[in-house]
């Protein structure tokens, strides 16, 4: 992109920006949640579309001057209607959290029960996680883990679900690499006469290629990010099913004032317009292939990730993210993300279900195929990156102090710096970052080119 008017108003931020083009180029994004849109989805992002106040809906606005805002945004909704196939979308959402929020706002009243997956166990802050959150004060929220196997055991949530009773079930994940029954969901919802909102963030891309099974029949509420599988810009959408329809036929109404005037004022028209453009690309038959190839290419990691050693959590993966505990290798998560982000590996690091350590410095990495299939990357450089993220957390192994671990919070804070300047200046690590640079430079992103 030029960015001409931007080099000349504002340098330093200018700058600021190619140092992060050159980085999103250069580095491998292994971020399971992010991806590259493609550049007429950030051309739309950066249009006049963002100048505009929007408030209501396509034909009932509560300003002016909104002709076109309403055609962008019906052809958005029909987009969505169509390529999830349901009677009901609100694009409006500003991401993901807004969206959960104003489903709960929909259809629960404070202190209602809502039941989702733990934290800890793959699930989101806004499925119930405690009172730091609004869904965990504002309602109350009992939570399901996965088994000790790393799958969720059905069994003890349909135990759960009809001991308590809960309004709402959750059923959707972050940090969860196998097929989700949401099935078995949608009969555990029905039959303790829960509402089933899937929140399908994560897989969205998967679900719209057909490459993951649709929650569609069985959930009475979707929600979906559009910029992690679904390779769109940063927003959300909120789908309601016939199921949901049938529960309750004023749902969509209930939606629509649940974000405005429930919990959001003006849509951000620009991102509308790119939602549309990312569900007309959802559509074509690259995309499949795109959303198929995630798959295998995250399967082929996990394969030859384990022959190094590494210890997945549930044994390997279904979609597009791996979950590697690291308690075999004595290395901690905040040690190995940061190794791996100086070899030019940006992953992030997580808990893995029981962890014994702390959010902030986990026992895990998580690791994802999206954004490095986007760049037409395929099994064969899967096995080329499983070798290096090897290398690297050995290398890492071998610059670890015990103060690391330290109880003492200075003492461990001291050694987590001293290690983190020697793994930057690393001869080895510096290799690997540039053998990095070399294979991106043979599969340019998208929007980057
Ligand atoms: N932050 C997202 C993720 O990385 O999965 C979830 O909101």
């Amino acid at each position: 992109m030029p960015l001409n008017n931007i080099k000349a108003i504002d340098p330093e931020l200018y700058k600021l920006i190619r140092k992060e083009e050159k980085r999103q180029r250069d580095q491998l994004e292994m971020i399971p949640s992010e991806n590259y849109a493609s550049s007429a989805v950030l051309e739309a992002l950066g249009t006049v579309l963002t100048n505009k106040y929007s408030e209501g809906y396509a034909g009932k606005r509560y300003y002016q001057g909104n002709d076109n805002i309403d055609k962008i945004e019906k052809l958005s909704v029909d987009r969505a209607k169509q390529l999830f196939n349901v009677p009901y979308a609100n694009v409006q959402p500003h991401s993901g959290s807004p969206a959960n929020s104003a489903v709960y706002f929909a259809i629960l009243k404070p202190g209602d029960l809502m039941m989702g997956l733990k934290l800890s166990s793959g699930g989101h802050l806004t499925h119930g996680h405690t009172d730091v959150t609004l869904s965990g004060r504002f309602y109350k929220s009992i939570q399901y883990q996965v088994g000790e196997d790393g799958y969720l055991d059905y069994d003890e949530i349909e135990k759960l679900a009809m001991e308590h009773k809960p309004k709402i079930i959750v059923s959707g994940t972050t940090a969860y690499p196998r097929i989700l029954d949401f099935k078995r969901f949608g009969n555990i919802a029905d039959k303790a006469g829960a509402w089933h909102l899937a929140d399908i963030s994560h897989i969205a891309g998967l679900v719209a290629a057909g490459v993951h099974p649709s929650p569609v029949e069985y959930a009475h509420i979707v929600t979906l990010t559009t910029h992690k599988t679904m390779r769109g810009p940063r927003g959300a959408v909120i789908l309601a099913t016939d199921k949901g329809l049938a529960k309750d036929q004023e749902l969509g109404v209930l939606i629509d004032k649940a974000i405005i005037p429930g919990t959001q004022g003006g849509p951000h028209n620009n991102t509308t317009a790119a939602i549309a453009i990312c569900f007309k690309e959802a559509m074509s038959e690259n995309f499949k292939d795109y959303s198929k190839q995630v798959v295998k290419n995250a399967v082929v990691l996990a394969e030859e990730l384990k022959k190094f050693g590494f210890v997945l959590i549930s044994n390997g993966t279904d979609n597009h993210l791996l979950l590697i505990d690291l308690n075999n290798k004595n290395i901690d998560g905040w040690c190995a993300a940061w190794a791996l982000e100086y070899g030019g590996i940006v992953v992030n690091r997580n808990t893995v279900p029981f962890d014994k350590r702390s959010a902030f410095y986990p026992s895990g990495i998580r690791l994802g195929t999206p954004a490095i299939t986007s760049r037409g990357m395929g099994e064969s450089e899967m096995k080329t990156i499983a070798g290096w993220i090897n290398e690297v957390i050995n290398i890492a192994i071998n610059h670890l102090s015990d103060d690391i671990q330290s109880d003492n919070k200075e003492k461990s804070r001291k050694a987590r710096a001293d290690f983190k300047k020697k793994i930057k200046t690393n001869k080895d690590i510096k290799r690997i970052a540039d053998e990095v640079k070399i294979m991106c430079t043979e599969f340019p992103a998208p929007g980057l080119k």
